[in-house]
């Protein structure tokens, strides 16, 4: 459940077992290339995948769209609640659809409604982006999209190799955000997309708590990607908003990337 490790957890009341654990919003289709025309599944789903862990409630979200060619395809009619069964419980989350026809990206963004994270009584909001490509045309995946706060991949973020580097930008209402505290997440957990629960994770966190990186004085932060699979990286408390409803607000910046080996 933590926040801010650099910020939060001397002053925190927090668990033990929950200091390891870093909140991620996922945007979750489990294969980002496309090679068909059709509509594209996705989940929403507010959890912890790389513990496997606390699944948290989702609200109705403010926003969900795809970019793709520069125009918004706004998918909030597509969305239908579902709930997604963790491994330790249970909780709201989304069902979604992308209706994926021209060949290139489709930036998926989601703005979540705040979350109340009631160890910290903090609101969270992480505005997410993944990532879909279809037929290896590259049309969208290196603008900003105009969030409050975001990450701007410097690597096309669906075609990561496994072994090398993943370097993004932490940009708040287009500008750079000096020293922003990024976490780390493996989707060591990819949910099942019929059964709403995850599948069997294929790795455990290491002992040492959150894998944080920090930017540099422009904004950019490098990180080695050491295995294939679905990263995520969340700028933490980067956006502009830093209160909601009388409380503290964290709103971050999340990002998705596949990293794959080669074949
Ligand atoms: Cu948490």
């Amino acid at each position: 459940m933590i926040r801010s490790v650099l910020t939060l957890a001397l002053t925190a009341g927090m668990s033990i077992a929950g200091a390891a654990s870093a909140h991620f919003q996922l945007v979750y289709t489990p294969d980002p290339l496309i090679a068909e025309a059709g509509d594209v599944p996705v989940k929403l789903i507010f959890w912890h995948p790389f513990e496997n862990g606390h699944v948290m409630d989702m609200g109705q979200p403010r926003e969900f769209y795809a970019i793709h060619r520069g125009e918004k395809i706004d998918l909030m009619q597509s969305l239908s609640p579902v709930t997604f069964n963790g491994a330790s419980n249970a909780a709201a989350a989304f069902d979604g659809s992308v209706p994926v026809k021209r060949s290139g990206d489709y930036v998926l963004v989601v703005v979540p409604e705040p979350y109340l994270e009631p160890s910290e009584d903090i609101y969270i909001q992480q505005i997410a982006k993944s990532y879909l490509n279809r037929n290896e045309v590259p049309t969208d995946w290196t603008e900003p999209q105009g969030l409050a706060t975001e990450i701007v991949p410097l690597m096309k973020p669906t075609n990561v190799i496994a072994g090398s580097t993943f370097t993004g930008q932490v940009l708040a209402n287009g500008q750079p955000v000096p020293g922003a505290e990024i976490e780390v997440e493996f989707m060591a957990a990819e949910p099942d997309m019929a059964a709403n629960a995850p599948q069997a994770p294929g790795v455990q966190p290491m002992r040492g708590g959150a894998v944080v990186a920090i930017a540099d004085d422009r904004g950019y932060f490098t990180f080695g990607i050491p295995r294939a699979g679905y990263w995520g990286f969340a700028a933490l408390g980067t956006g502009p908003e830093t209160a909601f409803e009388g409380k503290e607000l964290s709103q971050d910046a999340v990002i998705w990337i596949r990293a794959w080996d080669m074949e």
